[in-house]
Order: structure tokens, then sequence, then C-alpha cells
């Protein structure tokens, strides 16, 4: 079925209020509801997931250094939305369907606050997994500005989870970032990019069975979960109406498994000023960005001069990427702005020259380095299976870093399809990607480079929390861990690898 473009104006997902705020700390309370919200003008209404009644989620805005306590309880119904496959882990039938735990990506945020997988707790807390510690987390946000998100991480169920609408944006802002006088309140505008299947009558649509079914099951997990419709904000393929002047935008890829490559139909410049974790150190003006599952661009676009026109924001990269199914002319459609308002004030916001000094981390004082790879396996069902250096999730822990120790991760990836790896608790740089010959790396184990090493894109050149595996190649990234320790998660953030093993626990060390 396919729904008209540009037919609904897009939604601005609202920004969420606090119960209470003193000078000590801010506190706020969200639940997870089961509602039906309209997306798109011409489809039934849809069942869906959302933080307090919202798809996406509503947007936090918090301040660099705000102590924040959010209880996050579940009120969902205890029939999942969603077909879940109980031969993956932590998704058996000895636990109760309908489970959740929100994790703030990219957060520096203590252990017992980040989400972990089987933190989960159902409706009232009446069921909770066991390494769930307690109902209020607590940020403390000691992180400069940035656009984090945040979403469901229960384990096993994370795709479906996220599917059905539980995500939404967290804004963090500081005053240097105030001081660069970028465009701000309404012209400041966070996008979260999605793809879905609809069936008929408006309910979602996630296959029960991938392309070659599993006939021992009734409900197999796929491969990848590839959607036919685009939405921003919750709306189909929407429009959204802006002035004749800049507008800053949060992108945010919050898809299952599809990456976009981002681009204008008018070929104008975007401008990028940040990446995960915040500013990056100059703007940089472009003709595309690539946006793997979880990763986020801070962009300005101009649409000074532009009265009258119409912009179609257009995506053009293959799923899975980069050697899958070509888009067609609707998942290769995002959305359109239409200059159609008039100017309301005059445009004196920025693109300023210089943006935030980057210290770039000196790969000397490495005190580890971590060789990690996948490859593709299969199960005993002969469905794929990415795992993480060879290892399941209930495997003993490996990756054991010393807070306050710098590491150098090569990752190592010796299959076909780009994986967009992400770490939590820490930010790193991505130090290069180099090809290595893969079949002498299957049989021996040993990285033999087959070519240069290539430096970051400039559009990765900052702080990242999720980077781009691509296949064949090896990719090396820096990090310090801390300031807490404790028993965080690395992953794959196509969710459907994540789901089904591409996962690990690891633990910050004293
Ligand atoms: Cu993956």
């Amino acid at each position: 079925m396919i729904l008209p473009k540009f037919k609904d104006e897009i939604p601005i997902p609202p920004v969420i209020k606090p119960r209470r705020k003193n000078h000590l700390s801010t506190y706020y309370k969200v639940k997870m509801t089961q509602f039906k919200q309209s997306l798109h003008s011409e489809l039934p209404e849809t069942t869906v997931w959302g933080y307090e009644g919202s798809y996406p989620g509503p947007t936090f805005e918090v301040e660099s250094g705000e102590r924040v306590y959010i209880k996050w309880s579940n009120n969902l119904p205890p029939t999942h939305l969603l077909p879940i496959d109980h031969t993956v882990h932590g998704a058996h039938k000895d636990v109760p369907d309908v489970r959740t735990v929100v994790h703030v990506h990219g957060a520096s945020v203590e252990p017992d606050s980040d989400g972990y997988p089987e933190a989960w707790f159902t409706n009232g807390f009446e069921q909770v997994g066991p390494y769930f510690r307690k109902k209020v987390y607590q940020f403390d946000n000691n992180m400069r500005a940035c656009t984090l998100w945040y979403h469901d991480h229960t384990l096993g169920i994370t795709r479906l989870n996220v599917y059905a609408g539980l995500a939404g944006f967290y804004l963090i802002r500081d005053q240097r970032e105030r001081l660069l006088n970028l465009p701000n309140g309404k012209f400041e505008i966070p996008l979260i990019i999605q793809d879905k299947t609809f069936n008929k009558d408006g309910s979602l649509y996630y296959p029960t069975q991938p392309r070659k079914p599993v006939p021992e099951l009734e409900t197999s997990i796929v491969p990848e979960f590839i959607g036919d419709t685009i939405l921003v904000n919750g709306k189909v393929w929407p429009y959204l109406n802006v002035e004749p002047r800049k507008y800053r935008f949060r992108l945010l890829n919050g898809s299952n498994s599809r990456f976009y490559n981002i681009k204008l139909d008018s070929s104008q410049l975007i401008y990028q000023i940040g990446t995960d974790g915040g500013l990056m150190e100059y703007p940089i003006g472009v003709q595309e960005i690539m946006l793997s599952p979880a990763e986020r661009a801070d962009v300005i676009i101009d649409f000074t001069n532009l009265e009258g026109k119409n912009v179609i924001m257009i995506n053009d990269a293959p799923t899975p990427f980069p050697s899958g199914i070509a888009v067609d002319e609707n998942t290769g459609t995002v959305m359109q702005f239409r200059v159609t308002l008039p100017l309301s004030c005059i445009d004196t916001s920025v693109i300023p020259a210089n943006l935030v000094p980057l210290l770039k981390i000196n790969e000397q004082i490495a005190s580890k380095k971590r060789y990690l790879y996948f490859k593709e396996n299969t199960d005993k069902f002969g469905r794929p299976l990415m795992l993480l250096n060879n290892q399941h999730w209930d495997d003993p822990i490996t990756e054991n870093p010393k807070l306050g120790a710098t590491e150098i991760w090569y990752i190592i990836n010796a299959s076909p399809d780009s994986h967009p790896i992400h770490i939590h608790l820490i930010n790193f740089q991505i130090i290069d990607r180099r090809d290595f010959d893969v079949e002498k790396f299957n049989k021996e184990g040993i990285i033999q480079y087959t070519g240069p090493s290539t430096p970051p894109e400039l559009q990765e050149r900052g702080w990242k929390d999720t980077v781009r595996a691509n296949p064949y190649q090896v990719t090396r990234i820096i990090m310090k861990f801390g300031p807490y320790t404790g028993l965080y998660v690395w992953h794959c953030h196509v969710l459907e690898h994540e789901d089904y093993e591409m996962m690990r626990p690891y633990i910050v060390i004293k």
C-alpha cells in the first residue's frame, strides 16, 4: 500500500515538563502506554507504543551538568503488538512478553541507570529482570551540548519495542552553544527518520518470518527489517512549512536497520555542525550525509532566497548497506520543506566559522588495543547469526577496560554488510579505516592490510558513540573509559542484529 507523499504537516514532539525542579535536581516521570495515533491522513489510525502518550516520545531538554531523575514506568498491556521470536536470547517463554527498559543513547551515566538489557521491568514493576536495580534513574549530564536520544533496550525484543514507537530525543544544552547564535526556538527542529510498513487497516506490519522461512518456527527473527514507507517524527512523508531563513535540524536515524544517505533535491549544501556527541570544530558544507541506525547529524539548512520553492529531502542508500536493495521512489523520499511562510523577523542567526575546540585523543597514550571481529555465522535453523568475536551474550565478559584507561579498538568486519557499532557510556573518536585480506584473516586470524589507512570522513570528525564498521575493513576507534565503573554493553545498532546476539556486556573496572 503506497500512501501519497507530503499530505501531512510534520509534528514536532512536545518538550517534556518536569514534575519537580529545584536548584539541586529535576524530576521527570515518564509512562509507556499503548494508544492510537494518526501517522498519515489517508491511513486508519495506528496502534503504537509511546512515552507520555506520544510517538515519538516527548523531547527532553536538559542543561549540561543538571542532575536529572527519571522514573520510567511501564503501563503497557500484557500482550505485545508485534510477533516475538521465543528462540532469541532473553526472549524465551520463561519471561513475560511485554518488558521494557530505557536507555539514553550516548549518555555518560552510572551503570544502574543505563538501561541494561536485563534490567527490564513489566507493568507496575510486577516482574523485573535479573539486573534490575532501581525504579528511578539518575543522569548527571556531565556532557557538552549534544543530541542524544532515548529508546527501549530490552534483551531480545528491542527491535519490536522501538518499532512499536518507543523512542524520543534527549537534548543537552550548554552556555557555549548558546553563545554561538545558532538558529534556535521554532527554527531548531529535531527530525527522527524511521521506516515502517503498514497493513491496510493502518496497523504496523512486522514480518513473522524471513524471506526464506523457517518451517519449524511460528515466528522467526528476520536478518534486517526493511520498511517500504518513510516517516519523520511519526508522520509518513511529511512536509514542513519554513520561512526563507536558516534552520537547525537534529537528524537522527531511528530506524531498525535502514541506512540513509541524506541529500536535498535542490542540490544545495547542508551545513553539518555536530556529530553524535556534540558540536564539531567547525561547520562543513556537504552534499550528502550518511546516517546508519542511531547516528545523528546536527545540521543547518539555509532556505534564504528560496521563497515559494519546495525542497525535498531524499535518500539513496541501498539496504542492507552498502550492497543491498536500491531505494525506489518511495524509500528514496524522506520529507519536503515548503518555503511558504513569510519571514517573521530578520534572520540574525549565523553559521559560525568556528564552533568548539576538539582535542584529538593521542594514540600514544592508549594502554590497550583490542581486536574485535565479526563475520556471518549460521544458527541451527540456518539463519544468519552475527556474533561479536564469536561470543554469545551469555559468554563470560572479555572487554574489561580500567577506569581512566585509553584504549584503541580494532573493529574487524569480515562480513559483506556495514554494521553500526555503538558503545555505551563513552564517546570515542574514529582514527581510521583500512582494507584487509579477509581470506587470510578467516584462515589464520592475522590482519594483513591491503590498502592505505583512510581517515574518518569529514562528517565523522567529532565525538561519536556509533560508528559504521564497513565491510572488509578494520575500523579503529579510540576512547577513554569513565567516569563510572560497572556493567555496560557494546553492540551493533541494527536492532535485528542486536536482538540476535550481536551485543556483548562489558565492564569498566577500578
Ligand atoms: Cu549488525
